[in-house]
This record gives C-alpha cells, sequence and structure tokens, in this order.
C-alpha cells in the first residue's frame, strides 16, 4: 500500500521538475525565516519594508520567468506559482508585493517594451533595486477597465498624461510606473507608459485605514499633466489585451498563491484541533471538526493541481485566459472559506494576531477582489460557455 501523505495527499512534490523544487525550497526557506518573523508588527503598524525587494531580487525570486539576459532565471510558470505559494503562506501582501513586480511591471517591460526599455529597467527590477507599480484601476473604473478617464495627450517630444488611478499596490515607495491611459494620437486606444519617480507633476500618496492587506502599502496615482518622451511609450501593444496580458500572468500566480495561505490556515486549525482539549477530548477527535480538515485537505488538494495543470499548460504556449477565470475564481474563494472555518475552528484565539488565521481571513478578501473579483471571473466564464455577454 502506498503511504498516505496527508499533507501532499496527490504527491505533487513528484510531479515538479529538479528546478522547481529547487525555486520552491529558496522561497519556502526565504519566507519562513525572513518574513514570517516580522509579519505580524508589519501587519499590526501597518508598514511595508522596502528592502523586501532586494532581499527577493537577491535570490532570484523575482521575474523568475524573464530570461537571464536580463538578469532573470528563466523558470517555468510552474516555479513561478510555487514561489507565489511560499511567499504568501506567510501573507497575501508579501505575495502582492512580489507579483506586482514580477507579472504586471517586469512582464509589461519584457513583452511590450523596446530593448531601450528593457535594458534600462529589468535588471534593476529584477535585483530589486527598483521597485514597480502597475496603474489600471481608476476611482470610476475597476471591474470596467475600459471605462478610464486617464488619457495621454501627444505633444512636441511625446505625451503628455492627466488622471488618476486608485488602489495601486506598491505606489508610494515605487520607483516605475506602469501606467495605462487612453491616449488620443492612437485613436484613444489604451496605451502604457512607463514613468518614474520625480517626474514633474506625479505623485503617488498613499491609501491608509486599510483593514486587509496591511502589510503591502497601496496608494494612488495623480498625473497632473506629467510629460513624457516618446521613449516613454510601451511600443508594441494596444488596447486592453495589454494590461490583461499581465493580469494572465498575476492572476495565474494568485490562483498558487492564495492556496498558500489556504495551507496556512487548514495546518494551523488541525494542530490546534490536537493540542486544544474540550469536552475532556481532542477537538480534533470530533466528527465536525474532521469533516472540516477533510475539506480543507480537498479543496486545497483539487486547487493545486488545477494550478499545476495551467501553470504546465502556460509552459507549453496552450493557456486560454479563461483557464486563468477558473483558478483565481475557485481557488480564492475556497481559500476564502478555508480561512473562515479555521478562524473559526481557533474560537476564541482565532481572533488574536498570536494565531494568525484572522489576518490570513482578511487579506483574502482583498485577493477575492482584486485581479478581476470572483463574480467578474463568473461572468468572463458565463461567457465563454454561452457566447453571450453579461457585463452590461
Ligand atoms: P473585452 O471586450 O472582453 O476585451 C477587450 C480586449 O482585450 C482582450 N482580452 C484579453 N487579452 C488577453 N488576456 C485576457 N485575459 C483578455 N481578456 C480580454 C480581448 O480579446 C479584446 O482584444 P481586442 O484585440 O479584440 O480589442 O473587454 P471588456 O471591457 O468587455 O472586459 C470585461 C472584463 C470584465 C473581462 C474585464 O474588464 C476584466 O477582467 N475586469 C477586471 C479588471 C481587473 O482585473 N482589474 C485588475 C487591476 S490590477 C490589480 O488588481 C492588481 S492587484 C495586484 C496585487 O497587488 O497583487
Ligand atoms: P467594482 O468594480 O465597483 O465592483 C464592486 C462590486 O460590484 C463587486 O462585487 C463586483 O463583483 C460587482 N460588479 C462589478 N461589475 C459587475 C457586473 N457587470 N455584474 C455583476 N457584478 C458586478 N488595481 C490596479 O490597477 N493596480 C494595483 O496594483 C491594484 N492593487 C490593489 C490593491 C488592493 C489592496 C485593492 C483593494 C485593490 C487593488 N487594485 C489594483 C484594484 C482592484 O483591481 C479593484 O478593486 C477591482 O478590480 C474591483 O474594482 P472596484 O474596486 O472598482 O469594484
Amino acid at each position: 500500500r502506498q503511504e498516505f501523505q496527508w499533507d501532499d495527499p496527490f504527491l505533487l512534490d513528484d510531479q515538479l521538475s529538479e528546478d522547481e523544487r529547487m525555486i520552491r525550497d529558496t522561497a519556502r526557506a526565504y519566507a519562513q525565516d525572513k518574513l514570517q518573523p516580522r509579519v505580524i508588527d508589519a501587519y499590526r503598524n501597518e508598514t511595508t519594508d522596502p528592502s523586501i525587494f532586494r532581499e527577493m531580487g537577491d535570490l532570484g525570486l523575482l521575474g523568475v520567468t524573464v530570461p537571464d539576459t536580463y538578469g532573470g532565471v528563466g523558470a517555468s510558470y510552474v516555479a513561478y506559482g510555487l514561489v507565489a505559494r511560499e511567499v504568501e503562506r506567510v501573507d497575501s501582501g508579501y505575495r502582492s508585493m512580489m507579483s506586482v513586480q514580477s507579472s504586471l511591471v517586469i512582464y509589461p517591460i519584457h513583452a511590450y517594451g523596446s530593448e531601450e526599455q528593457r535594458q534600462k529597467y529589468l535588471p534593476k527590477l529584477i535585483s530589486g533595486e527598483f521597485i514597480g507599480c502597475f496603474g489600471l484601476t481608476e476611482p470610476d473604473a475597476g471591474s470596467d477597465p475600459g471605462g478610464m478617464k486617464t488619457r495621454a495627450v501627444k505633444t512636441e517630444g511625446g505625451y503628455r498624461l492627466t488622471g488618476s488611478k486608485m488602489w495601486i499596490s506598491n505606489a508610494p515607495i515605487a520607483d516605475v510606473f506602469v501606467v495605462w491611459a487612453k491616449s488620443e494620437a492612437h485613436g484613444n486606444a489604451i496605451r502604457g507608459f512607463v514613468l518614474e519617480k520625480g517626474m514633474k507633476g506625479l505623485s503617488a500618496p498613499k491609501i491608509g485605514g486599510k483593514l486587509s492587506l496591511r502589510a503591502s502599502i497601496t496608494g494612488e496615482i495623480v498625473l497632473d499633466n506629467v510629460e513624457v518622451g516618446e521613449d516613454a511609450l510601451l511600443p508594441n501593444v494596444e488596447g486592453l489585451k495589454g494590461p490583461f496580458g499581465c493580469l494572465n500572468r498575476a492572476r495565474y500566480g494568485i490562483s498558487w498563491g492564495v492556496l498558500g495561505s489556504a495551507e496556512f490556515c487548514w495546518h494551523a486549525a488541525r494542530q490546534y484541533g490536537l493540542d486544544r482539549k474540550q469536552f475532556g477530548r481532542p477537538l480534533a477527535q470530533t466528527q465536525l471538526f474532521q469533516k472540516k480538515l477533510a475539506d480543507m485537505q480537498t479543496e486545497i488538494t483539487l486547487g493545486l493541481q488545477a494550478s499545476l495543470r495551467v501553470g504546465q499548460l502556460m509552459d507549453a504556449g496552450r493557456m486560454a485566459p479563461e483557464m486563468i477565470s477558473i483558478v483565481k475564481r475557485n481557488n480564492c474563494g475556497k481559500a476564502l472559506d478555508i480561512a473562515r472555518a479555521a478562524r473559526d475552528m481557533h474560537g476564541g484565539n482565532g481572533i488574536s494576531e498570536d494565531y494568525q488565521v484572522m489576518r490570513h481571513m482578511v487579506n483574502l478578501e482583498t485577493v477575492n477582489t482584486y485581479e478581476g473579483t470572483h463574480d467578474v471571473h463568473a461572468l468572463i466564464l458565463g461567457r465563454a460557455q454561452t457566447g453571450l455577454q453579461a457585463f452590461f
């Protein structure tokens, strides 16, 4: 009889390559040794440590899929997902910092940028010397980014940008801003621009008072007649498929990441149930407790297999965005259910920062919302199977 491994029921490990296991182990050691000890304070005090980017960069954890020409390690999308899972096992905010940098800043500059832009920005973003952010969402354009108001107007030497972006991860500490705007000179098509900290008219005030994702700084981007040269335009993409191409990668990473968070909650609930006695026996010896653990184990195991499959299809060049909607939506929703159940299974202790399950639970509220809400992904999948779009 094959021995059953309760914490890896389908032997995910066996399905990874040697390189993928190595990158996963590097990410796990970093996350547990360097991130875990500072997360409770960072969350409580709502502080983001910018040196985390440098630390991740030093270990090759940023832009892992980018070839080594620009400083990346040219790893697989499966490896990228494994990094997200390990980082989010500690905190969704730390994974957020990493995935914005990798999928939403490094990716578009690599995929849509000129050779000069690649040379100028990628090595410093991959090493973590530069911090990046991605401005798509606006105060009045969230689920419907096509409704954005930010404008780029042609000037003699380039473009003038006006508008504002809302809820932008990393923005207040960013050096590099990938900003999406409707460009008059391109028939009002959405185009990407790479802006730099310190440009006249560009500011990124912090959004305070977040009750979720408190270890990851979030801000606005205010564009008050920011003048940029022609070289700020990302030349190789036009239309919403530009930002969506980036979101595909980030959403895929999130599908792995949230399961790291869910695994933390599951393991914590199991241990708590083994340690805590009520009515003269461990909580883990009750039927209800065991059913909840079985549900957690099942959903996480199925979710990981699904993300692995989508990652392998991405690596094989056979990804359709709807596949990513399935895993982003399912894994976020399931992770949130698991975190809520784990919080409950910890009783009163479940609300304490020391037990950490409530922090994961509250973080997952954001992750279920950003990068396309749970319901928006349902509509993407509904459209794909009926041919009828129900957004408006
Ligand atoms: P639609 O008509 O569907 O498409 C417009 C054009 O885009 C193309 N396209 C895609 N291309 C690549 N990948 C995808 N996933 C794509 N989806 C669409 C499409 O083919 C079309 O191209 P073309 O050439 O024909 O023009 O556009 P729509 O306006 O109807 O879109 C509707 C909807 C709901 C699907 C879309 O707007 C959507 O996904 N909304 C959610 C918005 C969102 O996800 N925002 C995320 C902001 S960034 C963020 O949250 C970062 S948090 C990160 C962190 O901290 O970790
Ligand atoms: P809305 O679009 O107003 O949605 C509100 C509710 O209405 C949701 O439940 C939604 O599902 C529902 N809804 C919307 N449309 C429909 C419809 N057609 N049918 C049925 N229901 C619908 N954005 C960036 O660009 N870059 C970032 O780095 C970034 N980081 C973020 C970090 C944090 C902490 C947060 C909270 C958000 C971040 N976002 C970022 C923004 C995020 O992507 C948006 O919040 C998200 O896309 C939802 O948009 P919205 O908040 O405007 O909600």
